[in-house]
């Protein structure tokens, strides 16, 4: 057992500590392909865990783990130190979970979170896709988000605000490393074909509430009848 030399907490306070964490995949050259690489894989992919813009998160993050398909040998893959990442080859998308543990003077239980692994472009149209495909475009799946510590040890406090910084991801252009232009406008896609599914529902139950306040109506009125 780690000895935890101080696990009183900080009262009223929560620090966050941004990160990303995703996948960035890159489809097999035939000319070039690695040695020993099964004749079915088609990707080479990297899946990881990092702080923004290169921001190091090992000050308080302990290990990382990540666990593969079943169709990998030896599927739970662990990273003691940084960079927090797995290197593989394969041939098929899947979901990989992601548990992070913290230092042990954080107090804190481990996080998981979920990566679903994209190998392929899904954006455009068929030519724009092709496209993608024959240039064999590298494909960027990321997400950012934020580790929040509410109350944390004093420890953990001290970690966290003497080392690092809560950077956010720089807008600059050219400057987004994981968040490209053409991750951005899959986002934004998706985000319009929710809205889109959001206003029909409401529609659709307008529609249902206008139909029943009509029924109550024609009630009321027959009832007044008689
Ligand atoms: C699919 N449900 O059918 C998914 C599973 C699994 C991908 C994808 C294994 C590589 C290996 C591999 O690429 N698995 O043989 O080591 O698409």
């Amino acid at each position: 057992m780690p000895s935890i030399s101080n696990t009183k907490r900080v009262k009223g306070v929560s620090i966050y500590r941004p990160f990303v964490y995703g996948s960035i995949a890159t489809p097999v050259n035939p000319d070039r392909k690695p040695p020993n690489l099964p004749p079915d894989h088609t990707h080479q992919w990297t899946v990881s865990v990092k702080g923004v813009d290169g921001a190091d998160i090992s000050h308080f993050i302990k290990k990382v783990q990540f666990k593969l398909h079943d169709t990998y040998a030896n599927p739970l893959r662990t990273c003691e130190s940084p960079p927090f990442e797995v290197s593989e080859t394969g041939w098929g998308e899947f979901e990989i979970v992601i548990k992070i543990w913290f230092v042990p003077e954080s107090g804190e239980k481990p996080q998981s979170c979920f990566h679903f692994l994209k190998l392929h472009p899904y954006i455009g149209d068929k030519a724009e896709l092709e496209l993608a495909r024959q240039q064999r475009r590298p494909v960027l799946s990321y997400m950012y988000d934020e580790l929040v510590f509410n109350e944390p040890t004093e420890a953990m406090y001290d970690i966290l605000t003497s080392k690092g910084s809560a950077r956010l991801p720089s807008r600059a252009r050219g400057a987004r490393g994981e968040f490209t232009e053409e991750s951005e406008a899959v986002e934004l896609d998706r985000l319009n074909a929710g809205i889109q599914i959001v206003k029909e529902h409401i529609d659709k139950a307008k529609e249902t509430l206008v139909a029943k306040e009509k029924a109550v109506a024609e009630l009321k009125a027959e009832r007044e009848k008689k």
